[in-house]
């Protein structure tokens, strides 16, 4: 079995510290907001692995048939000794890839915020592929990233196209910290879900089922478990709409009624007016020449560009 290592770079009450700077900031200012990342504790987490199962939900298989139709290409052109993945996860579309860069690769460097999601991928990939190095960071990748020693060429990998969860300065600050990681020869394959029609887009992330409402609402779960706080899920609509101009969907919790939320830890009292909402999540959706237009900003020159049959998400290659 091959060394499986794990570093931490983010202190254990770091979680504990951001969430109660976000969430005091978030929901003392008008319109009221929380960002996305609080959503992944362990149900979040199952939760939106059963999105990625819905038939609703195109992004995740969408972006699994590019990898697979593409991962030999994506090896061919890189030739990566160190694949370093940001927002790891569960690392499932990942293996695709990683057999794909086979046997040249040495290297995986799963990058998340969440241990229990990098030790169970670890795991699973040390057993089938024992002679790759598998080096885990616990970082937050949207504050500046030191990366392990590992060989190259490196190829950072970030899909899902979570980088929409990102605000457009956030994706400027985030798109030059990862064009600072690569030196001549590596790559960045960054996956963008495309805009589209706005049916298909509101019912990804408003499905019938409602796992998506119960994903967005658990985030009240993660606010009451961490911070002692007494929101009624039950008190709140799921709401998603698309932003035609800016080109983003956007979940919201609405308040069905007036209602004041008290926060134990933080000593705060939040009102809601009937019918306020609170923005949980931006997700963005990209067209190519917007892609090329900001990884060009941050220095990267965008060189491949693949879509799925139905053109719906792209994965994209780009070199420093
Ligand atoms: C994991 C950030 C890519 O924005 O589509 C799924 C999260 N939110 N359904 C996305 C999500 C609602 C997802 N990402």
């Amino acid at each position: 079995m091959s060394p499986f290592l794990l570093t931490r770079t983010l202190p254990e009450d770091a979680t504990g510290a951001d969430l109660r700077a976000d969430v005091l900031h978030g929901l003392t200012r008008t319109p009221k907001d929380l960002p996305p990342k609080w959503f992944y504790d362990a149900r979040g987490s199952e939760l939106f692995e059963e999105i990625t199962r819905l038939p609703e939900y195109y992004p995740t298989r969408a972006e699994r048939e590019i990898l697979i139709a593409r991962a030999a290409r994506i090896a061919e052109v890189t030739r990566a000794r160190t694949l370093v993945e940001l927002g790891s996860g569960s690392s499932e579309k990942t293996r695709h890839l990683i057999e794909a860069l086979l046997p040249g690769l040495e290297s995986y460097v799963p990058v998340d915020v969440s241990e229990s999601a990098l030790r169970g991928a670890a795991e699973t990939l040390t057993a089938e592929h024992p002679r790759l190095q598998v080096h885990a960071l616990i970082a937050d990748f949207t504050r500046g990233l030191a990366l392990p020693g590992t060989p190259g060429p490196r190829l950072v990998a970030f899909l899902g196209g979570t980088i929409g969860n990102l605000l457009p300065e956030q994706r400027t600050l985030f798109l030059r910290s990862v064009r600072s990681l690569l030196a001549p020869g590596d790559a960045l394959l960054l996956g963008t879900d495309l805009v589209k029609d706005e049916r298909t887009l509101v019912a990804a992330y408003d499905d019938a089922a409602g796992v998506t409402a119960a994903f967005n609402k658990n985030v009240l779960a993660v606010l009451a478990r961490e911070l002692g706080a007494d929101a009624d899920p039950d008190d709140f609509d799921h709401v998603a709409v698309w932003d035609r101009e800016k080109e983003w969907i956007e979940m919201r919790l609405r308040a069905r009624e007036n209602l004041t939320v008290k926060i134990r830890e933080l000593d705060l009292a939040v009102t809601f007016e009937a019918g306020e909402e609170m923005r949980t999540e931006v997700s963005a959706k990209f067209r190519q020449e917007g892609v090329r237009r900001e990884l060009a900003a941050a220095g990267l020159e965008l060189a491949h560009w693949w879509t799925d049959v139905e053109g719906r998400f792209a994965l994209s290659l780009s070199t420093a």
